[in-house]
């Protein structure tokens, strides 16, 4: 291993769990945020550490404007993230910034959150845990406050990319026919006989259970028509960016019951959400925590140096976005 830098190479924007600053720090001579820091408090960093060459991304991401007020000596922003829609890539990459991202880091807890909201939303999750804290002492009857079946039921998924497979790979274990839809199609071997619909609105129809799992792309995916497409009982599900979604829709088809539930942990605004969700007992809700386990986000942390390393180095970047 290298001998710690004299110099600060490496600004760390955000905090990061504890084993991921020991080793930025160690490795890398680095100096880390005190919290998640704005722009005004990177660049009056970078300046104090006589400019810096890398920073490890800040958590609300980095506009054109922002970037172009970065100093010449960044080579790269390093996300721990796997979303990089709060990058402005394409202005990075024209001042020759590379960008990079944490593709796999978060894969399979993310696909666990995924599925602990489907279990959530199916079986009323959040609803039976009120009752219990107001202090249960009514018994229910057989037909009182009966939740949604999970097992055996057909899931959709929108998004078939590492989560939307680590998803399926959950669901098969619970007998559930799976649709997806994507872009393209994959390859049979990553299918693992789920059924691909190439027009997502062929596809809602047949959903008992929706869940989302590509990338915000600008546009809104989940719109009122799509909503009504999926069958009246349905349940909805995202962990993947809140702007895939209308949610004056989403809320109309939970108040009306044309859905029978949603599990959400992404929002439109965040973390100012919309609190007329909050208000509705069909919906079980996350403060965008999908990724939040030790190891996932010990393993983002780590995936970011490993690309600052590589560039540092004069290697190519591991994650190039
Ligand atoms: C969050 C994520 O960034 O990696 C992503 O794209 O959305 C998540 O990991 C993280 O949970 C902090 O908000």
């Amino acid at each position: 291993m290298n001998a710690k830098p004299d110099k600060v190479g490496l600004l760390v924007a955000r905090r990061m769990p504890d084993a991921v600053e020991e080793r930025a720090r160690r490795e890398f001579n680095a100096v880390i945020a005190e919290d998640d820091m704005d722009v005004p408090a990177v660049l009056g960093l970078c300046r104090k550490l006589g400019n810096p060459a890398v920073i490890i991304g800040k958590k609300s991401g980095f506009s054109a404007a922002d970037i172009a007020q970065l100093p010449e000596t960044i080579r790269i922003i390093a996300n721990p993230t796997a979303g990089y829609d709060h990058m402005d890539v394409e202005a990075a990459h024209a001042r020759g910034i590379i960008v990079t991202n944490a593709p796999d880091a978060l894969t399979e807890c993310t696909a666990d959150f995924s599925f602990m909201l489907i279990l959530a939303a199916c079986r009323r999750a959040s609803e039976y845990d009120q009752i219990m804290r107001k202090g249960w002492r009514r018994s229910f009857g057989m037909p009182d406050m009966l939740g949604k079946r999970v097992n055996g039921q057909t899931l959709g998924i929108v998004g078939m990319g590492r989560i939307g497979r680590a998803v399926a790979r959950r669901a098969r274990g619970f007998n559930m026919p799976i649709l997806y839809h994507n872009r393209t199609r994959l390859p049979p071997e990553l299918e693992d006989g789920a059924e691909y619909v190439s027009d997502l609105a062929d596809m809602l129809p047949r959903c008992d259970i929706l869940s989302l799992h590509l990338p915000a792309g600008g546009k809104t995916l989940m719109t009122r028509e799509a909503f009504n497409r999926l069958p009246r009982g349905a349940v909805f599900v995202n962990a993947a960016r809140g702007s895939l979604v209308d949610e004056d829709a989403l809320i109309e088809a939970l108040e009306s019951g044309h859905l029978f539930a949603a599990g959400l942990d992404v929002y439109r605004q965040e973390p100012n959400f919309d609190l007329r969700l909050a208000k509705l007992p069909n919906v079980f809700l996350a403060p965008h925590m999908g990724s939040a386990t030790t190891d996932a986000r010990n393993q983002m942390g780590f995936t970011a140096l490993d690309n600052v390393a590589a560039v540092l180095a004069g290697r190519p970047p591991l994650d190039p976005v």
